[in-house]
């Protein structure tokens, strides 16, 4: 039986972040800790707060996680970079490093489990504003134009405030129910379930097969037993409550880094 760690939005480099190398410290104190402790590492997206790669550069301030992530995968560690609506716009530099790359939610097999990995945006998805926000990001067309025409210093200018405000209005949205740095997807007419939630229940419900649906994205962890025996998980955030998740022979576990 092998042993998988899992983690996502670490939002390293967030304009919100007092210690930006301190949370950066952790986050590869974490790294270091789940690529000794296991055979596979799957970050499941928003782990940059901003990735962007433009034709010529790539978002600063990264340089020590780059060179860690590197430095496990030249080791021969598998290490999985599961993409999340703050770090989809990778063309090939991340996998150069050696990370593998997801870009959509993919239904994988581990010790002969069957589990369904994304982070999670965009799926149940019925807000109209939110929909066309997501088919521009994802659109190959705008992409291109952006990565080739916007200087690089604007684009990322751009994408780090948008990255802050988004955060921001969540942030407020939560406030609230669950207290500050708190950041909840309040989707459905103010009742708990997010439409991610809902659509993990339905597709569990449609896919009996599937032993586990292991996502982020909200935040928050949710660890739920469907009636037909899918276990539906939640990581939470590694930048509050640096939630991470292990997968061995015993299952799947939830951990807060200390
Ligand atoms: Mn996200």
């Amino acid at each position: 039986m092998k042993k998988y760690y899992f983690v996502g939005d670490a939002h390293l480099g967030s304009l919100l972040f007092k210690d930006k190398e301190e949370h950066d410290n952790r986050f590869i104190s974490w790294l270091d800790m789940a690529c000794a402790d296991s055979d596979e590492v799957f970050l499941m997206g928003d782990i940059f707060d901003f990735w962007f790669e433009f034709a010529h550069s790539i978002p600063p301030g990264y340089d020590k996680i780059l060179a860690a992530l590197k430095e496990k995968c030249s080791t021969g560690k598998k290490i999985h970079f599961v993409c999340g609506n703050h770090d989809q716009w990778t063309y090939g530099y991340l996998s150069n490093l050696g990370l593998i790359i997801h870009r959509k939610p993919e239904v994988i097999t581990l010790n002969g489990k069957k589990i369904l990995i994304a982070h999670g945006h965009g799926l149940g998805e019925k807000r109209k504003a939110t929909l066309i926000i997501n088919k521009i990001f994802e659109n190959s067309v705008c992409q291109w134009l952006f990565r080739h025409l916007i200087p690089p210093k604007i684009g990322i200018a751009f994408g780090i405030k948008w990255s802050a405000d988004n955060r921001k209005k969540h942030d407020k949205k939560a406030k609230n129910n669950e207290g500050e740095n708190t950041f909840i997807d309040y989707y459905s007419n103010n009742t708990e379930e997010s439409f991610q939630m809902r659509w993990a229940m339905d597709y569990a419900r449609q896919h009996p097969d599937t032993d586990y649906i292991i996502m982020a994205h909200l935040h928050r962890e949710e660890n739920r037993l469907t009636g037909n025996g899918t276990q539906i998980i939640i990581l939470d955030e590694f930048y509050n409550r640096y939630g991470y998740g292990v997968l061995d022979e015993s299952g799947m576990s939830l951990y807060n880094f200390e």
